[in-house]
């Protein structure tokens, strides 16, 4: 690895961090085609932003993203800054002739992630939408697994994405929890997560039927936020964004679904789990546990079957042999890394790593079909955008 690559970095808070932490990591881990250059962070509060560059070693700082993003001496834009700024960030990188990384879900609306993906298709860069939980080594495992007929033909899919940091009606009204920034509530911040790995793991989501509901419909107005916590002042707002979400789904491939997404389960504070159930075994997975992958398999011995726990830490599994020894276990900021190094061979091979813009707007359009199934009470076809 010899050639060096440079980031302009959009955002500063909880993704801000995490992303930072594995544009240090990737070259000093893996074998990486280029070593990027962590040049400028770009944040509206530049005093913050600053703070965080100093931190993660960013050269620069900078107010306006319009001006970093097309900078001569940029190659990668990555975006972390809140769903309604998406589109215009990725369209003009894209336009400048940068690769475009974004956090999901890719946008707030199925056509602003259409203009996003045409803009990244016409200008012929390398895109890729971070939906990080792909590659945790146990899920690329399970992904492995399921494409070596391991569990048989698919059945069902049962994902919950269970979080409780909004449990308390005081918490203050975040940006998570506007409409007008976030697009969705739990539905598009973690319920993505799950479509993701659904469609990653089982295939394309046909039709889906879907109830949201607001509990707490109106919070303090928050003045400051760090992370997932925040303090909020006297003054109140309305909450404009699904608190829970529920669906059923169909499969294209005959599967059937039941999703589940909310940031109100007490006690729960990271559960991402899925369970698939095949016609010659299952594979289970929680991220609160995500060194471990659960399998059951109708091929072992009648009196002896049983389901099985997989520690996913062997150098054998998807990105392991490039951290630790066998047992020495993996955290939440290695997924993102793993999203570096990906992204990174993709600009070498000249090819997009999935899920690229394309896939990730074929995740809003089924989010899209969700919101209108939760409206209007019936069952919603997904648009095929590809
Ligand atoms: C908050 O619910 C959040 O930070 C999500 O936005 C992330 O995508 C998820 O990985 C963890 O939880």
């Amino acid at each position: 690895m010899t050639e060096t690559i440079s980031v302009a970095f959009i955002g500063y808070k909880f993704m801000g961090r995490a992303h930072s932490n594995a544009w240090r990591q990737a070259a000093a881990f893996f074998d990486v085609p280029y070593r990027p250059v962590l040049k400028v962070l770009c944040g509206r509060d530049v005093q913050a932003a600053r703070q965080v560059a100093d931190d993660f070693g960013w050269e620069e700082v900078c107010g306006s993203w319009e001006e970093a993003v097309t900078r001569p001496d940029i190659d990668i834009v990555d975006i972390c800054s809140p769903g309604n700024t998406h589109r215009d960030i990725a369209i003009a990188a894209a336009q400048a002739g940068k690769h475009v990384l974004c956090e999901k879900p890719l946008a707030n609306t199925l056509a602003d992630a259409k203009a996003m993906w045409y803009a990244a298709a016409e200008a012929n860069v390398i895109s890729m939408v971070n939906f990080n939980y792909r590659r945790t080594p146990a899920v690329a495992l399970a992904k492995q697994m399921i494409a070596n007929g391991q569990i048989g033909e698919i059945r069902h899919w049962r994902g919950t994405y269970l979080q409780d940091w909004i449990v308390d009606p005081e918490f203050p009204l975040v940006w998570r929890l506007q409409q007008g920034i976030a697009g969705s509530g739990a539905l598009g911040d973690i319920g993505a997560h799950s479509i993701d790995l659904a469609r990653y793991l089982v295939g394309e989501i046909a039709a889906v039927s879907a109830l949201t509901r607001t509990f707490v419909k109106e919070r303090p107005l928050p003045t400051a936020m760090t992370g997932l916590s925040a303090t909020g002042g006297q003054a109140r707002g309305p909450v404009t964004v699904d608190d829970a979400a529920l669906w059923l789904a169909t499969f294209d491939n005959g599967a059937i679904g039941t999703f589940e997404a909310t940031r109100m389960a007490t006690g729960r504070r990271n559960y991402n789990r899925f369970e698939i159930n095949g016609s010659r075994g299952s594979i289970a997975f929680n991220f609160e546990r995500m060194n471990e992958l659960e399998y059951f398999s109708l091929d072992d011995p009648p009196g002896q079957q049983g389901w099985r726990t997989i520690l996913a830490t062997d150098p054998l599994h998807p990105y392991v042999s490039a951290w630790w020894p066998a047992g020495h276990g993996l955290g939440y900021e290695h997924t993102f890394t793993h999203a570096v190094v990906d992204f990174l061979k993709g600009i070498a091979a000249a090819r997009s790593p999935q899920p690229d813009f394309a896939d990730g707007t074929q995740t809003q359009a089924v989010l899209e079909a969700i919101l209108r199934s939760a409206q209007s009470g019936v069952w919603v076809s997904v648009e095929r955008v590809g």
